[in-house]
């Protein structure tokens, strides 16, 4: 393949060096396999039935516009049983959201399954690190955080409060009626939105599981009815288990402040042991972080003939252990062989979500010791399964270390490091972006808002989610951020869009000046932060729902998180958990785009639905655009057409909030910031 054939696959030039030495070493890679297999267009458009064993039925496209169709016409469009284009994507796109929500919700429960022995001084290795977010929490959950009364009340004891506080959460789990606690973090209008469509969610599996039954053969066969039960199933998962998994690795792990990192193929070391740890739940990697650092691992490492040992990175578990500790970044989702093809990976270790199974050959072509971690994820091919076991989460931390050692004098391959790799600045949680704006006393969003307000900063975009080698590596994700941030739209990401952004220069101060329009370039800098602000891993998008919920009761931009001149796409997609988050957000209230396919376009009906039809009951809704440019551009508009509908289109005076104004917008808000 010539050299412009690999800039065709990706703009990341560390991932086409690597590229480039998987051909001449007959490594085949995703990119391989994506020229050969072209996807089932049928499928690809969600008009594939084989929810039982009478199909697949598969249901074409429309030969007539929307409304012409004949009865007759119709009637070819459907699946044995009779059920319409409209059902079939429904409930495609219903099972996608089930998917995505369970894989949020189950790393959620074994987090708060984790905090509970933590909480009973039972899991080795782990404290309460953030003793401030538990109180917060605990306050949520209607968990005391004194003991005794006015001037006499004591602060209770951590553990107590730990102990207490997770037998709630994991009650929420299973629970069968009544509304999950964190909805009442939301604005007041959107609760009351949520509540009178009757979407409000129940439990974290009572949605996931009615959902799959109402999508089984002969059940739910409405195709509004269905979407309102992934509406419920995927308000589960943001204000549900993620929400949860991202307190409660805060309050575990500490909730991430600023902090430098580095990201790309570069920060691997030649002579260093590499471990990369790669996939979502940062309970396991926590302690190979410590482990890592131990004398008598450096020794050991030093004995087999290293220099130390390099910890590194990939997807969404990197993206929790470089938030807590600058621990740098391998890259995103597409580079997961890549790093193997280096030659000096000498351990990749997984635990769930978004590891492909091709890693465990591509590990056989080099020396590399692929090591499972999880008995939920095994993967055929592994070298080694080293379960995770919260009670002596250490030791198996060492465990995965030392085989990493082990394996350090075994390299056989060629060793290449692209010498590419950029510095950044994350850790934006949402507490930290409040602090930012205003300082411990007077921290608040208010700052933003009078920003927006004022017309320096036109809008608030979420940029997050993941690669899909359908479209050109990194390039939508980069694009559509630049063409943001030159139009004074701030941007906050999650995932492996924000490595992207990492890769490209845009998570430092610094890059303000270069890419954004003058009125953001001047925030960022009087404030010192990046104008793209990364707030963490794939469960972190309730960051971006708090983030959003702040601003409402900051005040001035209305009283919902749909008045807000605000946006969200992923413009790289793939996997399920993106519908899950997308799904979310349009029912918290944001205009969402997504890029590269759209999974329900087999049906022009309920596609119409989701992009115009449901923002009349939830104030957000879909739409699609392969184009980042354009994509982007109409995220634009409907910031702008928000500006306009709060009556701050025209760049105007900054109004300066008094108290009195404050606490009225506050209370048509929803109360108090938490
Ligand atoms: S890792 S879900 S590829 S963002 Fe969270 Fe990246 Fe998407 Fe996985």
């Amino acid at each position: 393949m010539a050299d412009q054939e690999f800039e065709k696959l990706s703009i990341d030039p560390a991932t086409q060096e690597m590229l480039k030495k998987a051909q001449a070493e007959g490594v085949e890679t995703i990119f391989d396999r994506a020229k050969t297999m072209k996807p089932c267009p049928i499928g690809a458009e969600g008009a594939c039935c084989r929810i039982c064993s009478q199909g697949p039925c598969r249901v074409p496209p429309p030969k007539k516009k929307q409304g012409e169709e004949t009865a007759a016409e119709k009637k070819q469009r459907m699946g044995l049983c009779g059920a319409t284009a409209e059902t079939i994507v429904a409930r495609n796109f219903a099972r996608m959201v089930c998917s995505g929500a369970a894989a949020h919700n189950d790393h959620s429960r074994g987090t708060a399954l984790l905090f509970k022995e933590v909480a009973h001084g039972q899991a080795q290795g782990y404290e309460i690190k953030d003793v401030a977010k538990l109180r917060r929490v605990a306050k949520d959950y209607g968990v005391p955080t004194t003991l005794g009364e006015g001037e006499e009340a004591k602060p209770r004891p951590k553990e107590e409060i730990a102990q207490e506080l997770a037998d709630k959460i994991l009650a929420e789990f299973g629970q069968q009626t009544g509304e999950l606690t964190y909805i009442k973090r939301a604005p007041k209008k959107r609760q009351e939105i949520w509540r009178r469509l009757g979407v409000a969610p129940r439990g974290c599996d009572i949605e996931i599981v009615e959902l799959m039954h109402r999508t089984h053969m002969g059940v739910d066969q409405e195709y509004h009815n269905i979407i309102k039960q992934c509406t419920r199933t995927a308000l589960s998962d943001g204000w549900g288990g993620s929400m949860i998994s991202t307190d409660l690795q805060d309050i575990l792990f500490g909730c991430p402040v600023p902090v430098a990192g580095e990201i790309n193929l570069g920060v691997l070391k030649e002579d260093h042991v590499n471990i990369v740890i790669h996939g979502h739940e940062p309970l396991l990697p926590e302690m190979i972080y410590v482990a890592s650092m131990e004398p008598e691992a450096v020794q050991y490492a030093q004995n087999k003939g290293a220099k130390g040992i390099q910890l590194a990175g990939m997807c969404c578990s990197a993206n929790e252990i470089l938030m807590r500790h600058g621990i740098p970044v391998a890259g995103n989702y597409l580079q997961q062989e890549m790093a193997i093809i280096t030659g000096a990976v000498d351990a990749m270790v997984v635990d769930v979500q978004c590891e492909m199974q091709s890693l465990a050959n591509v590990a056989k072509c080099y020396h590399t010791k692929l090591i499972t971690t999880d008995d939920r994820a095994r993967i055929e091919g592994e070298t080694m399964h080293i379960p995770f076991d919260e009670h002596h989460a250490l030791d198996v931390a060492r465990k995965v270390v030392r085989e990493a050692i082990d394996n350090f004098p075994n390299r056989k391959a060629q060793v290449l490091i692209p010498s590419i790799s950029y510095p950044t600045i994350v850790g934006f949680s949402y507490e930290t972006i409040q602090y930012l704006l205003g300082g411990s006393i007077r921290g608040s969003y208010y700052t933003l808002n009078d920003n927006i307000i004022g017309g320096r900063v036109r809008g608030v975009a979420g940029v997050v989610g993941c690669n899909n080698c359908r479209t050109i590596h990194d390039n939508a994700h980069l694009t559509m951020i630049k063409e943001l941030l030159k139009n004074d739209v701030i941007v906050l990401t999650t995932g492996c869009s924000a490595m992207t952004a990492g890769k490209f220069g845009l998570l430092t101060p610094e890059s303000a000046k270069e890419h954004c329009g003058p009125g953001l370039a001047e925030v960022c800098e009087t404030v010192g932060i990046p104008p793209v602000l990364h707030m963490g891993s794939c469960v972190d998008n309730s960051r971006i729902l708090m983030a959003a919920t702040a601003c409402v009761k900051a005040g001035g931009l209305g009283t919902d998180i749909s008045d807000l001149p605000a946006a969200g796409a992923a413009p790289e997609w793939m996997s399920e958990k993106a519908i899950s988050i997308g799904h979310y957000f349009v029912a918290s209230g944001v205009y969402t785009l997504f890029g590269v396919t759209f999974p329900t376009t087999g049906s022009e009906i309920l596609t119409d639905y989701l992009f115009k039809g449901i923002e009349e009951e939830l104030g957000g809704k879909w739409d699609f655009e392969p184009d980042p440019e354009l994509a982007a551009r109409k995220m634009i508009a409907h910031i702008d057409s928000k500006r306009k509908a709060l009556g701050i289109d025209k760049a105007r005076e900054r109004v300066l909030y008094d108290m009195a104004m404050r606490r009225e917008l506050e209370a048509a808000a929803g109360g108090e910031e938490h």
